[in-house]
């Protein structure tokens, strides 16, 4: 049994910040986020995951033995709903890891993925989006890629991942500045928590999300860039501010990251379709009309500090590339 996965990571353009208390301490982890958001997948960079049936669990990230007590904790919970052996997993990325270019999206989309495709689970894209939230939220949208919403949907009331608009539809582009490689100080699930906990703002970001939400989704489906842009870059700078006011206080930007921002306001007053929005880490996206990302790539490639820049198109969805099935996993229990 073997299969292997590709999945993209997105960006968010309205962003997930903080989680619903969760239901019991001893059931299973749902994850849930507070507010429903809104992304684009990436399709320069990609995940690939290798699943295998071994003698033991185990993990490689990048080429290195790792181990990750939310992917245990992934595979136990995926473990009680199927009868899977044992797993070998072996997952890269073709940028860096852990620094605010949401590796968690992509890695939890592309195993879920490439567990389906090993074992034979015939999950659907919706039953893998809820399989991949529960790894980390964000990755629920990557199984979906295009333009992705998650939110809470359908008559059960679960939070799962569905396309708003397909990737053909839009060719936006995506400008990726990268001004650092290191990995981000606070990871995220531990930053939301302390917003959640201590951020005076939190309140407001929970209740004025959903109109974010809505006023993203109509712009996409009407694609009106001028709108999303809006709505985006308030996502973006309301989320930064809730991460400011929260004790201690949660920076993720860098000299360069303003640097990035004041030379994207600079091509927007020379009339460019662009617009900034960053995550949480210093990197810069720039989400730019059809045919405005190579201008856009010039301009934030010659910004001092810009280590490189990645010119993007928006991704698809989370897929199997070959899988070897020899038996279809039965359901446990
Ligand atoms: C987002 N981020 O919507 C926001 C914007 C970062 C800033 O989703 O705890 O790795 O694994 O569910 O998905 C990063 O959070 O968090 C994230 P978990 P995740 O893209």
């Amino acid at each position: 049994m073997r299969a292997t996965a590709v999945a993209h990571p997105n960006v968010a353009l309205v962003k997930y910040w903080g989680k619903q208390p969760e239901r019991h301490a001893d059931a299973p982890r749902e994850n849930n986020p507070a507010t429903p958001s809104l992304s684009i997948a990436l399709s320069a960079l990609a995940t690939r995951t290798v699943v295998t049936a071994a003698e033991r669990d185990e993990l490689r990230v990048n080429g290195q033995p790792a181990t990750d007590a939310r992917v245990a904790g992934l595979v136990a919970e995926m473990r009680r709903a199927w009868d899977l052996p044992p797993i070998a997993v072996d997952t890269c990325n073709d940028f860096p890891t852990s620094a605010g270019l949401a590796s968690s999206a992509s890695g939890f989309a592309a195993l879920v993925t490439a567990i389906d495709g090993a074992f034979t689970l015939g999950l659907s894209v919706r039953e893998r989006s809820v399989w991949a939230r529960r790894g980390s939220a964000s990755a629920a949208r990557s199984i979906v890629g295009g333009f992705a919403a998650l939110d809470r949907t359908g008559h059960d009331g679960e939070w799962s991942a569905s396309a708003v608009l397909a990737k053909e539809a839009w060719p936006l582009e995506v400008v990726v500045a990268v001004v650092s490689d290191a990995v981000k100080g606070v990871p995220s699930n531990v930053g939301m928590e302390q917003s959640r906990r201590s951020s005076p703002f939190y309140r407001a970001w929970v209740e004025s999300t959903g109109d974010d939400f809505e006023a993203a989704r109509q712009a996409v489906l009407a694609q009106d860039f001028d709108a999303l842009a809006q709505v985006a870059e308030h996502s973006c700078f309301k989320m930064h501010a809730l991460m400011l006011a929260t004790r201690p206080a949660l920076v993720y930007w860098q000299p360069a990251t303003l640097a990035c921002i004041e030379a994207v306001r600079q091509l927007q007053d020379g009339g460019a379709k662009v617009f900034c929005t960053i995550d949480a880490g210093p990197q810069v996206k720039a989400v730019c009309a059809p045919g405005q990302g190579a201008t856009v790539a010039d301009a934030l490639a010659r910004v001092p500090s810009v280590l490189r820049v990645h010119e993007s198109g928006i991704g698809g969805a989370a897929h199997c590339l070959e899988s070897r099935a020899i038996r279809t996993a039965s359901r446990a229990g």
